[in-house]
């Protein structure tokens, strides 16, 4: 059969084979980064050999201001999108730590964990309708879905409320699509599930993108997906006459001219509607296998192994092309060693480029350490340690700094001018590393701006004679009325939030007053309840995600411990996500209202500030203080406080509570008590006990676990009391020896010691229901009488005999 000839305009023509340029370049990057892995260049690497041809497609629809939520395959997407160039993508795998050549994140991630910066270098917003936007990967698969959801909440957002439509550096009026990709087998994740529910219930420009190779590293689709499908068990989500849900495309990964076709429709229908959209790209293939971790030869048959080499995209395009008349082998054949070319210059480059620095501290350093100046040194060591670290032709900032640190055990600081030895010069010279590598390494794991939560100015509440007694629930309440009032930016949303107002009714009223998108209801579902507040997060907006009962965040703490927590670290300092989770502890009934594990978050959400306030006022004030930061954080709100009377403020809204600083409640010279959250009432009241038999307990509110005590209030008191019980409701070993870590270690209280430090906890099982069981499970106030009245006796005993 003979093909009829179809002629192709020129500019089609420039921009296919452009396309066709972009597939082959990236395929080099896939193969000449495998083999800097395995020559011992770079660490680790997986590629997007094999997914090209479909991201190409996508490539061209993305549009700027819109958003990207992907996964490590997506290289070529990056490059044909013009979001990275060839030699970051070698930076990244080489883990160049200057951001001028990784900016995606400085270094700190594995390759191919793509992203964009949307903060400038002075953390401050850039214009996010300029650019194409990546949010940052994440390793953890299906991690990407949550946020996702936000990222597409956001454009709806936008759109509906028209007091944003002025914001034009966030948006043109919620126009922009949130692509999402993820692998075959990541869709078994039940984050995947929730996501796609989430965005068909709520109906977001969310288009998604599954690379189906029928592979999760070995193992087949069989084991992940039911009848081996995924569009087909999705297919319950379609729009139809029942109602709207998805659009869902599928395509060969092969067939460039229907991917092309593909992607315009859906992405056309998906920015126009706000209707989620699914594409289900088949028959994609990995020709190098998973990652340099191993071969696919495996556990891939012989005709599996054949079969994508047949049907290898790259190779599909080019017969499609030469079969089209739309290129010629000859014009193919350059393009082809053009994008080798540029692989390879982008290669030796980046590798330049990452290296010399390195080469240039090393070669520094060999000349400050210059024996010569210490005479009883012992040479011959420090020669061996000079002349191995010489030789390495590709050295590492541990070869040099470990160098450094092993010559400063074998020199002196007299044979010379103390202030000029060798011992002096290499110490400075250390330092000065030591520094940098602190900034390379370390850095951004909480805002380096003037908004940085812990440099908010306290101010605090004012009263007057008019100020009246009211329920906690309603300080927060007006407190929030206030604050929704004067940012249109903010929103809340979660189970029961928007039209009850809150299980606790803080929010009472306030759906009426400022409307559905601000204040709204969602589903059953804290993965994405945080994953959406992250997404409008990074999208500008200020969020508050609610979870209802601090025992459900286990839910959503995935998000928050691999994503919220490392946003501004993992992208080194280039994105934020000033999130605040919003939820209620401290004390309920029974197991899962317990609200007490604080230890399940101090040490899985470092990057996330973590407030515990004692009573609504302070909850409030925190709100403000976070609203006025550029940070997330956790605020838990004392369950058992919301109908307790407290003063209203006069200045709602505006006065702010300080993050990382105790107050100390009650001056005393006997014992530190250090608490927080609901234990300071149950405090309190073990104070009044105490005091009628004579001791004076110094009462310390920690006010928030992360930071903890910044300018070392406890560790004072300490030095005053010379005792210290540290009390919680947590388990053993929790958040009590946390506390405990931070004032002893730390704050050096060990120091100040007189008596054997002490933490007070619930017991190891998780908490009885009723006030019965509450009682022999969480600590009260007798046992901390008695826990101090004991420490007393022990320094004591005399003045105060054992009560039994
Ligand atoms: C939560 C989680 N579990 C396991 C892994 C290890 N892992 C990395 S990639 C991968 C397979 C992913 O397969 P698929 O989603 O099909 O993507 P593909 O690599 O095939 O493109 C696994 C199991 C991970 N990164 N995260
Ligand atoms: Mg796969």
């Amino acid at each position: 059969m003979t093909k009829t000839k179809i002629t192709h305009s020129k500019d089609y023509k420039s921009e296919v084979l452009n396309d066709y340029y972009i597939a082959n370049l990236s395929r080099q990057l896939s193969l000449l980064g495998r083999r800097e892995v395995l020559t011992g260049k770079a660490k680790f690497g997986i590629f997007g050999d094999g997914k090209e041809i479909p991201q190409l497609a996508m490539a061209k629809v993305f549009q700027k201001g819109d958003w990207r939520s992907g996964y490590y395959r997506d290289q070529t997407f990056m490059l044909a999108a013009g979001m990275m160039e060839p030699e970051e993508f070698f930076a990244q795998l080489y883990g160049d730590t200057n951001p001028e050549n990784s900016p995606a994140n400085g270094g700190r991630l594995m390759n191919n964990h793509f992203a964009t910066r949307s903060l400038d270098k002075n953390g401050q917003w850039k214009n996010l309708m300029e650019q194409k936007n990546s949010s940052a990967d994440i390793s953890p698969t299906a991690g990407q879905m949550p946020r996702l959801v936000g990222l597409a909440l956001a454009s709806k957002l936008f759109k509906e409320n028209t007091e944003l439509h002025h914001l034009e550096t966030y948006t043109n009026k919620g126009n922009e699509v949130a692509f999402g990709t993820i692998g075959d087998s990541s869709t078994s994740e039940g984050h995947f599930w929730e996501a796609i529910n989430a965005a068909g219930v709520m109906q977001v420009p969310m288009a998604i993108s599954v690379w189906d190779d029928g592979w999760g590293i070995s193992v087949p689709n069989k084991y992940q997906t039911t009848k081996q499908n995924i569009s087909e068990v999705l297919s319950g989500f379609e729009n139809n006459e029942k109602g709207k849900g998805f659009k869902i495309l599928k395509a060969k990964a092969w067939d460039y001219a229907h991917l092309v076709e593909i992607y315009k429709e859906g992405i056309a229908h998906c920015r126009k509607e706000h209707n989620p959209v699914l594409f289900h790209i088949t028959e994609v293939t990995q020709p190098q296998g998973h990652s340099t971790s191993g071969s696919h030869e495996r556990y891939k048959s012989e005709d599996r192994l054949k079969w994508e080499k047949d049907f290898d995209g790259i190779f599909r395009m080019k017969i499609w092309l030469l079969e089209d008349g739309i290129a010629t082998t000859d014009e193919l054949d350059e393009i082809e060693t053009k994008a080798v070319k540029r692989a390879k210059e982008a290669k030796k480059s980046a590798w330049k480029a990452n290296l010399n620095p390195i080469k240039k501290e090393r070669d520094e350093f060999l000349d400050i350490a210059n024996i010569a100046t210490c005479q009883c040194s012992k040479t011959p060591q420090i020669d061996k340690i000079k002349k191995d670290l010489a030789i390495l032709g590709e050295p590492l900032r541990k070869d040099i700094i470990s160098s450094a640190r092993k010559i400063l055990r074998l020199v002196c600081d007299h044979c010379s001018d103390p202030e000029h030895s060798l011992k002096a010069n290499v110490l400075l010279w250390l330092n000065k590393q030591m520094a940098e590598n602190e900034q390379r390494y370390n850095s951004f794991l909480h805002s380096q701006t003037r908004e940085a939560a812990t440099l908010i100015k306290e101010i605090p509440a004012t009263y007057s004679d008019q100020s009246k007694f009211a329920p906690g629930r309603e300080i927060l309440r007006d407190n929030w009325d206030v604050i929704y009032k004067n940012n249109p930016l903010v929103v809340a949303f979660g189970e029961d939030v928007g039209k009850i107002g809150g299980v606790n009714q803080t929010y009472e009223g306030l759906q009426e007053k400022y409307g559905e998108t601000r204040i709204f209801d969602t589903g059953i579902r804290e993965a994405t309840i945080i994953g959406q507040g992250l997404g409008l997060a990074l999208r500008g907006f200020r969020p508050v995600a609610e979870i209802q009962y601090f025992d459900y965040l286990l839910y959503g703490l995935q998000v928050m411990s691999d994503d919220i927590a490392t946003t501004l670290y993992r992208t080194n300092g280039g994105q934020k996500a000033p999130i605040i989770i919003s939820t209620r502890g401290h004390r309920l009934e029974g197991i899962w209202h317990s609200g007490s594990p604080l230890s399940m978050v101090i040490n899985s959400i470092r990057g996330i500030h973590i407030c515990v306030p004692r009573n609504m006022t302070q909850a409030a004030g925190f709100y403000n203080t976070l609203l006025a930061s550029d940070e997330p954080a956790l605020v838990i709100e004392p369950l058992n406080a919301y109908r307790l009377k407290e003063r209203m403020p006069d200045n709602l809204g505006e006065f702010r509570v300080p993050i990382g600083k105790p107050e100390i409640l009650r001056e005393g010279k006997d014992i530190s008590l250090v608490t927080y959250g609901s234990c300071v009432r149950i405090a309190e009241d073990a104070v009044e006990q105490l005091t009628s038999y004579g001791i004076d307990v110094e009462l310390i509110d920690v006010q928030t676990l992360l930071p903890f005590d910044t300018s070392g209030v406890i560790g004072r008191s300490l030095n005053k009391t010379n005792k210290v019980l540290f009390f919680d409701e947590d388990v053993p070993g929790g958040a009590t020896a946390f506390m405990m870590q931070k004032v002893l270690e730390e704050q050096k209280g060990f120091f100040s010691l007189d008596a054997e430090p002490r933490t007070l906890t619930a017991k190891d099982h998780r908490a009885s229901y009723g006030t019965d069981g509450d009682y022999f499970s969480n600590p009260n106030a007798e046992d901390v009488f008695e826990a101090i009245y004991n420490m007393m006796h022990e320094v004591n005993p005399t003045r105060f005999p054992k009560i039994f």
